[in-house]
């Protein structure tokens, strides 16, 4: 059964997420299907938006946690997640993410690498590694930072709550934010307008801007020592080998809460 529609219609192409029962995880099928919807995506295509249904109650809700394991990354730069990430960030066109509903972890992130985000009153962004204890990576923390601010970052990732639709508004996280009926027109409206522009230079800002968000002048304490960095990923080894890691994804297969011991 297939998890992912992708259509075109006047130069905007929609792909749409569709697995209410997995709430949209992003399983192996859907992390296939969504890499091939962008992959699909030809040079005519001004404008792309990346959707849920309007009947889902969760946008995304994240990396399939049945396929987490001791000792496996999920985050790891050759995986499938990162893949995904990497078409979102260089497909030609901009990239609308329209967020109706809530999304988790990994789900999170893909919405934060889209290149504008348009949500509803539903629409919350949570990143909750932490409810598993699984150590997030450095692309998807410095993502966030990059588009949260690091005061909210920390936020997100040290107390894994949800930030609701007014607040991602207020903290940027949102472009825009429009009752649930007026989310549909409010998005293809937008893309809509993308469309009739000069494709050229819409890459090139989309391209512009990315490049110089990554190598904003961050302070100096993030142009990471060597040894500063092997100990970040010697704390990131050790919690994904951790008994505490094996706890979140046994809390969250047994529908409990998870009670962490620190080791
Ligand atoms: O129990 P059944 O078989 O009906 O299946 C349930 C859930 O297990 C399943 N499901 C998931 N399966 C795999 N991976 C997931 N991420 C996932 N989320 C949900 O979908 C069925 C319905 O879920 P249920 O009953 O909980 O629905 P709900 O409407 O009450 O609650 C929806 C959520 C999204 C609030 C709830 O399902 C939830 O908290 N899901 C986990 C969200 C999360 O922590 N995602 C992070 C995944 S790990 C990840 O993305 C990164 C690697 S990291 O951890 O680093 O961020």
């Amino acid at each position: 059964m297939s998890v992912v529609s992708f259509s075109v219609s006047k130069r905007i192409a929609t792909i749409r997420m569709h697995d209410p029962e997995r709430r949209n995880a992003l399983g192996e099928a859907m992390l296939r299907e969504l890499c091939a919807a962008f992959d699909a995506i030809d040079p005519e295509v001004r404008a792309v938006v990346l959707r849920s249904g309007p009947e889902d109650k969760v946008w995304c809700a994240g990396f399939d946690i049945g396929a987490l394991g001791p000792g496996r990354d999920p985050l790891a730069q050759a995986g499938v997640l990162q893949g995904l990430f990497r078409r979102v960030r260089a497909c030609h066109a901009p990239v609308i993410g329209m967020l109706h509903g809530s999304a988790w972890g990994g789900g999170t992130d893909l919405a934060l690498r889209c290149d504008l985000l348009v949500g509803d009153e539903t629409a919350s962004l949570a990143f909750t590694p932490a409810r598993l204890g699984l150590p997030y990576d450095a692309d998807g923390l410095l993502n966030a930072m990059l588009r949260a601010g690091p005061a909210l970052a920390m936020e997100m990732f040290v107390t894994a709550e949800p930030v609701l639709a007014a607040r991602a508004m207020a903290a940027g996280l949102l472009n825009r934010l429009v009752a649930a009926e007026a989310l549909e027109e409010e998005v293809y409206g937008m893309a809509g307008r993308i469309a009739d522009n000069a494709p050229m230079t819409v890459t090139s800002a989309k391209r512009h801007l990315q490049a110089l968000a990554a190598a904003l002048p961050l302070p100096a304490a993030l142009q990471l020592p060597a040894a500063l960095a092997q100990s970040l990923q010697d704390g990131r080894r050790a919690a994904l080998d951790s008994a505490d890691y094996a706890e979140g994804l046994a809390a969250f297969r047994e529908k409990r809460a998870p009670k962490f011991s620190g080791a």
